[in-house]
């Protein structure tokens, strides 16, 4: 459905950009349409350009308020020319057909932005110019409508190499940018208008977000935007909150780590891991992810990354958990964990996690791509003189895994793929490795050959020399600080070893 360009009409605030579009237009004998003070641009070019006023037989009135607004415009522009009664009418109402529309809108945003009266605001809310838009982009079967100074070269570039003669693909591709321009348009005067806020910018309530019973806090309103079927099996327990819902998050993305691995369990409290061991039974798993610390377990939420067995699920039964997960139950662990009303079990189905992250910032919101990069063995490098020993190796793997899920600053200490205790969102880094040393202390951890991963680099051979002395032989770290040799430096003096991944795992 290729269509070859004869007219187009042309209204564009800034005429920036415009000059060459013109030309080739001219040259290809398309016949210009255009308003005031684009005909004006146009003609002091020595092109040949109708004004509008021309085909509406009208004066531009209003003080402009009102210039293309008119049936020969959008009847031009709106017409289906496979529709008979459509080419008949056109005929009758000597409506000229118009092939390409060019728009650049009163700049809204910009004369907001530098503070102007309302009533000059008001005057930049484009009517005619969006109208020409929308309709352009409506009826892209037969219209190309360019939209934003943005799109000038790529437009340029398809009537030259194309000779005027455009696809359906390529309209539509302009269409659908038309209508973002569009509705980020509307969205800017709506914020505008709404700048008190009385109106919710997010009618979350009224869309298909799944309401809550609250937010973070009984006072705030919660609502969750996802597929949680697609994700879960829910087989006992009572709705999921805000908080829950988190937790799990949390707990999916950390055991995602150790998803192929031996039996692993992990126990999670706001967020962040405060029990994980990896054993030979699922059972061991649990009881030494437990010991990690049985305080915090409490009201925790837990994770393994096989299926729940009998043995394992009386243990689990002793304690007071919100949410267990895992890819299965046995019938008889099923049975024994229900066994309290209100407890959550989800069966995790094999569904992807989102590959981008979200979260509010200031008037908008921050997006990312997941963290994707887990550390393996293949990818540390030794600063060191001393390498660590194979199970070193392995432990620091398995703390850096854990890091990775943890909030920062961070540092996590392990021994036998057993968490001893990690320092969680805290705003040094001594900081989170002397509350991960005082609590595993606390649970009667030996640190004595534990190891010790950090979220981001060392600035300062402080956290290598506390961590000696605590006991610890071997550290992981991406590395890639200016001052790195001082905690390489210690650690060779001191008969630690470190490796570097390269990869920092920041989450706040
Ligand atoms: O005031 S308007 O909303 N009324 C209209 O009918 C109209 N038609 C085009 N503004 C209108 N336009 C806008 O005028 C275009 O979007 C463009 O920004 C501007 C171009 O005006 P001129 O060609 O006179 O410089």
């Amino acid at each position: 459905n290729n269509k070859t360009i004869k007219s187009a009409l042309i209204s564009v605030f800034s005429k920036d950009g415009l000059e060459p579009i013109v030309k080739e237009l001219d040259q290809q004998g398309v016949t210009i349409y255009s308003t005031g003070g684009t005909e004006k641009f146009i003609n002091d070019l020595g092109i040949k350009v109708v004004p509008v006023e021309e085909v509406t037989s009208y004066p531009s009135i209003l003080g402009g308020r009102v210039k293309t607004l008119h049936p020969k415009v959008f009847g031009g522009i709106l017409n289906r020319q496979d529709h008979e009664g459509d080419v008949t009418e056109m005929k009758d109402y000597d409506i000229p057909q118009i092939d390409v529309v060019i728009v650049d809108l009163y700049p809204f945003e910009k004369t907001v932005a530098y503070g102007a009266s309302n009533q000059e605001i008001i005057e930049k809310i484009d009517i005619g110019g969006i109208s020409l838009i929308r309709a352009a982009a409506k009826n892209y079967a037969d219209v190309i409508c360019v939209s934003s100074v943005a799109d000038y070269a790529q437009f340029l570039e398809l009537i030259t190499d194309k000779k005027g003669n455009l696809s359906e693909d390529d309209r539509k591709i302009f269409a659908a940018k038309a209508f973002n321009v569009s509705s980020h348009y509307d969205s800017a005067i709506f914020n505008y208008f709404n700048k008190n806020h009385e109106i919710p910018a997010l009618k979350i309530s009224e869309t298909n977000g799944k309401v809550l019973r609250y937010g973070e806090n009984p006072h705030q309103r919660g609502f969750f935007y996802g597929d949680f079927e697609a994700m879960f099996t829910q087989l006992h327990g009572k709705e999921l909150s805000y908080n829950n819902l988190l937790d799990v998050d949390a707990a999916v993305n950390l055991m995602d780590e150790f998803k192929d691995d031996a039996p692993t369990f992990a126990i999670l409290k706001h967020n962040n891991a405060c029990g994980l061991a990896q054993r030979d039974t699922l059972h061991q798993a649990y009881t030494d992810a437990l010991a990690g610390d049985p305080v915090s377990a409490f009201g925790g939420v837990l994770i393994a990354n096989k299926e729940i067995d009998a043995t394992t699920a009386n243990e689990i039964h002793k304690l007071f958990c919100e949410v267990v997960i895992a890819p299965s139950f046995s019938k008889e662990a099923e049975t024994i964990l229900k066994g309290k009303k209100n407890r959550i079990l989800l069966v995790l189905k094999e569904a992807a996690l989102a590959q981008s992250t979200v979260r509010t910032c200031l008037n908008g919101v921050l997006v990312q791509d997941r963290n994707t990069i887990t550390d393996h063995k293949e990818n540390t490098t030794n600063a060191t003189d001393k390498a660590p020993t194979s199970s070193e190796l392995d432990d620091l793997i398995f703390a850096s895994k854990i890091c990775k899920h943890t909030k920062s600053n961070t540092i996590v200490l392990v021994k036998n793929k057993q968490l001893c205790a990690s320092g969680t969102g805290q705003t040094s880094r001594v900081d989170a490795l002397n509350q991960a040393i005082h609590k595993a202390q606390s649970f009667k951890f030996d640190l004595q050959g534990s190891v010790m991963a950090s979220d981001a680099f060392f600035p300062f051979p402080d956290c290598v020399e506390i961590a000696d002395h605590a006991g610890v032989t071997a550290v992981i770290q991406p590395g890639g600080s200016i001052k790195d040799q001082l905690s390489i430096d210690y650690c060779n003096k001191n008969g630690v070893s470190m490796v570097f991944t390269g990869t920092g795992h920041f989450k706040h």
